[in-house]
């Protein structure tokens, strides 16, 4: 089966749009917590569950061969050397609330280690604002089809930039800390809850940079790849007590923003 970039890029949109219809019916018609993971604030919702298997579904029918990896159920091993790796539901918690910033993400990658893998092609659909991230590589990355790249902020002192914090209290005041230390050198936060939109954000200059330590490859493979393709840029390979810092940032101000996080201890 062909793994060009541009057919899997048109493959992934067309299910991460189909998916984010079905997320959306079923947040209209209410919402309700089937579980908690890693914590009693890790919740995961029936229709986390109900559109991963929509997703696997179709990839299974359009790509047998592949191997998948899914935030809630369990990873399938492949023949062709391509896994897709999906996020059915990423900013659930902003979706058990009725927040209007929850996406699907859906990205099919070569390569095992999320540090160094190479993403092929990646979508992520924002349902309710109907606004459709893509990227496949060397092919650019576009909103609702139109291209879009990394914003040009004059300095680090000026640049909105955006973090997130995990589902651990102890992991989140130490994430808020880091956070305080970081504030008085850029325009201002943002915590708007859905990594995936937040690393499309950098893509469409939307936000200058972003931060967040302890992402699962699912929150970020779709989003690096398209910040990346958008000429932003991205990092995925600092990993400290098993917990991986992804980065994202206009090029202008990369080596600061780096060198800002670093002292931060983030
Ligand atoms: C969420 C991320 C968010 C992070 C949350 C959580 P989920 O993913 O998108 O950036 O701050 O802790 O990891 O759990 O909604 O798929």
């Amino acid at each position: 089966m062909t793994a060009d970039p541009t057919e899997l890029r048109a493959l992934a949109v067309g299910i991460a749009t189909a998916a984010g219809e079905l997320a959306l019916r079923r947040r209209r018609e209410g919402v309700e917590i089937a579980a908690t993971k890693s914590s009693i604030v890790d919740v995961v919702t029936a229709a986390d569950r109900e559109v991963e298997a929509f997703i696997r579904g179709r990839i299974a029918e359009a790509r047998p061969g592949d191997a998948f990896l899914g935030e809630e159920s369990d990873a399938s091993a492949g023949s062709s050397g391509l896994t897709w790796v999906v996020d059915p539901i990423d900013g659930t918690v902003n979706y058990l609330y009725g927040i209007p910033r929850w996406a699907v993400s859906v990205a099919v990658v070569e390569g095992e280690d999320p540090a160094t893998w190479s993403a092929l092609a990646g979508c992520v659909v924002n349902p309710s604002l109907g606004e459709v991230f893509a990227a496949s590589a060397r092919g650019g990355a576009s909103l609702d089809g139109r291209p879009i790249s990394a914003g040009e902020p004059p300095g680090l002192g000026t640049s909105l930039v955006a973090t997130g914090f995990g589902y651990d209290a102890a992991i989140r005041t130490a994430q808020a800390q880091a956070a305080s230390r970081v504030i008085g050198s850029v325009r201002d936060l943002r915590r708007a809850g859905a990594a995936a939109l937040d690393l499309c954000d950098v893509a469409a200059s939307r936000l200058d940079a972003y931060w967040e330590r302890g992402l699962a490859p699912w929150d970020f493979a779709a989003g690096a790849l398209i910040a990346a393709e958008a000429g932003a840029v991205v990092s995925a390979a600092d990993v400290r007590d098993g917990r991986r810092l992804v980065t994202a940032s206009a090029p202008a101000i990369a080596a600061e923003f780096a060198e800002l996080l670093l002292a931060a201890g983030a």
